[in-house]
Formats: structure tokens, sequence, C-alpha cells
């Protein structure tokens, strides 16, 4: 694929936005090369997803400016819905999406990376919706997303103003999980960068998340994707429904099975939990 590149190791794939030219901004052709990559996981062998952007400098600094620049209201609402469809498939994926944020998340960046179910970043990193110094809104969700993330105070601040805030300001709020620093040695020798540390700290998570049930950790992420957007009561039902479908799954009999045995060294044991 031209601006995104896919690797799969093992249970966990991870997915690179490649326009480091750019700082890997956002064109058409990046979005419909990260649609196809989404769509192109085998599912049946990939139980979570690592985004991220390529080089040490830049997640994604927007959406491309320069396409912007001249386009009209349709096209614009056309271009803003274009980026929404993309992102919305993301955020309803069916298997956990963590963002791995390495350097600049900036309007479109910052969308892309709320799409995703964890964010976490280096401590380069630098979070903000520049749009309205630009004469536009955040538009690929990011007024919906950063208020739902962050609530209606900081959201409205944080757009308002355009100010960009740096990574440990980005923890402070909760907009993200976890900062990641360079991996150093005792003499304090750089073992591993920022970023290749981001990338190995986000990797684990991952394996970890692959490690259990996955028809269980679908339905979790599914549960609190559509249970936070209804009453507390039709939260509950949807949960309920969730719940129960875990039941007479492969997984959920070897899963108690394991436990009910009280074979230690075997409750230790990963199981080998299935699709099913
Ligand atoms: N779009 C297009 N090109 C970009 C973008 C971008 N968002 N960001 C960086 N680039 C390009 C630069 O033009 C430059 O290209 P070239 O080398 O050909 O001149 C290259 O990347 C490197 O960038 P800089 O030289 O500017 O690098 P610096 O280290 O000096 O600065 C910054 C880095 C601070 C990140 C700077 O590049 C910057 O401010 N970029 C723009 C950030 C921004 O405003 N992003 C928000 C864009 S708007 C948006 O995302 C709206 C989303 C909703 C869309 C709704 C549609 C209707």
């Amino acid at each position: 694929m031209g601006f995104v590149l896919y690797e799969q190791k093992g249970a966990i794939g991870v997915i690179t936005i490649n326009r480091p030219e750019a700082l890997n901004a956002l064109n058409s052709q990046v979005l419909d090369d990260l649609e196809a990559t989404f769509k192109g996981v085998n599912l049946d062998e990939v139980r979570c997803l690592v985004l991220t952007g390529a080089g040490e400098k830049s997640f994604v600094a927007g959406a491309d400016i320069g396409e912007m620049s001249t386009l009209t209201k349709k096209e614009g609402e056309a271009f803003g819905k274009k980026g929404n469809d993309v992102f919305r498939m993301i955020e309803t994926f069916p298997i956990p999406v963590i963002a791995a944020v390495n350097g600049f998340a900036l309007g479109g960046g910052c969308e892309i990376s709320m799409s995703c179910d964890i964010r976490l970043c280096s401590d380069n990193a630098m979070f903000g919706q520049p749009e309205v110094g630009l004469g536009i809104t955040p538009g690929f969700g990011g007024t919906q997303r950063l208020a739902r993330l962050v609530g209606q105070g900081m959201a409205k601040q944080l757009i308002y103003t355009a100010k960009n805030i740096k990574a440990a300001e980005a923890l402070r709020i909760g907009l993200v999980n976890q900062v990641v620093s360079a991996e150093t040695d005792e003499a304090g020798n750089v073992v591993k960068s920022a970023q290749e540390n981001l990338l190995a700290v986000a990797e684990k998570m991952a394996n970890t998340i692959a490690l259990n049930a996955p028809i269980a950790v679908r339905n979790c992420k599914k549960a609190i994707n559509e249970g936070t957007q209804v009453d507390m009561d039709k939260a509950l039902v949807i949960e309920e429904k969730l719940f129960g479908d875990c039941f007479e799954t492969e997984d959920q009999k070897a899963g108690m099975g394991n436990f009910l045995e009280k074979d230690k060294e075997k409750k230790l044991k990963v199981v080998p939990f299935k699709n099913k």
C-alpha cells in the first residue's frame, strides 16, 4: 500500500502511516490506503493492532493543508465525511487498536489517535487541534471525541485556543494513557530511542491483549463503545447481551475450566483461546 505499511507479527498487527516527507499528513490517498489496510487485516489471526507514524518526528501532522486549501463548501463537507468514515471504521473495528503516537499529533493526527481504543505516546509527542487558526473546525471527529475523552471544558479550551500541548499535559488531562521515554542502560546510554521504546511498549500491550479471550475482548470493546453512547438502562442491556454471548464459547469453557481445575501449573499456562 503506497502510504501505509502493514506488518503482522503473530497475533498482532502494526499499521504505519508512511508519508514522512509531509510528516505523515493525511491526504485522500493516505485515507484510502488506511481503509484498505484495515479491511485487509486477517481477523482470524490478528487480535490487536498498533497504529503509528513513520519516522521519529511525527505521528500525523494533520489533514493535508495543501489538498484542503482550494476546497469548496461541498468538497470540504465531503472531505470531512471521508475522514469521519475511515476514523469511525477504526473506532468500531472489531479488535482493539492502540495508537503509538511518536511526535506530532495535530488536527487530524490528534483526531485519528482518538478514534483508537488506547493512546500511548513518546515523550516528544505534541497534541493539538490547530484548526481554528486555519479558519476551519476540527472536522475529523475532533469536536466530538475530544470532548468525550477529556470533558467539554478542556476540549473547548484546546480547540478555541488552538494551542498545542506536550506529552506530560496530555497524560495529565487523560488524553493519553502512558508516556514512554528512551530506554537507557545503567551508564545512561540510550539503548532504545523513545520511538523504538514506544513501539516496544505498544506491541507488548497488544500481545498482552492478544493472550486474552478474543471474543470476550471484542465484546468488551463493543460494550464500552456502544454503552457509553446511551443511557445507563440501555447500556446495561447492551452489556448483558454481550456478556451472554461469551457463554458456550470455547474460550469461556477453557478459561473457567482451567481455573476450576485448581492446578496451579495449568492455571499459569496460556489457554489456547480460539475465535469460537
Ligand atoms: N499538511 C500538509 N503538509 C504538511 C502538514 C500538513 N498538515 N504538516 C506538515 N507538512 C509538510 C510541510 O509542508 C513540509 O513540507 P515541505 O518540506 O515540502 O515544505 C513538511 O511537512 C515538513 O514540515 P515543516 O517544514 O513545517 O516541519 P517543522 O518541523 O518546521 O514544523 C509542524 C512541524 C509544526 C508540525 C508544522 O509542519 C505544522 O505546523 N504543520 C501543520 C500542522 C497543522 O496545522 N495540522 C492541522 C491541519 S488541519 C486538520 O488536520 C484538519 C482535520 C479536519 C479536516 C476536516 C476536513 C474538512
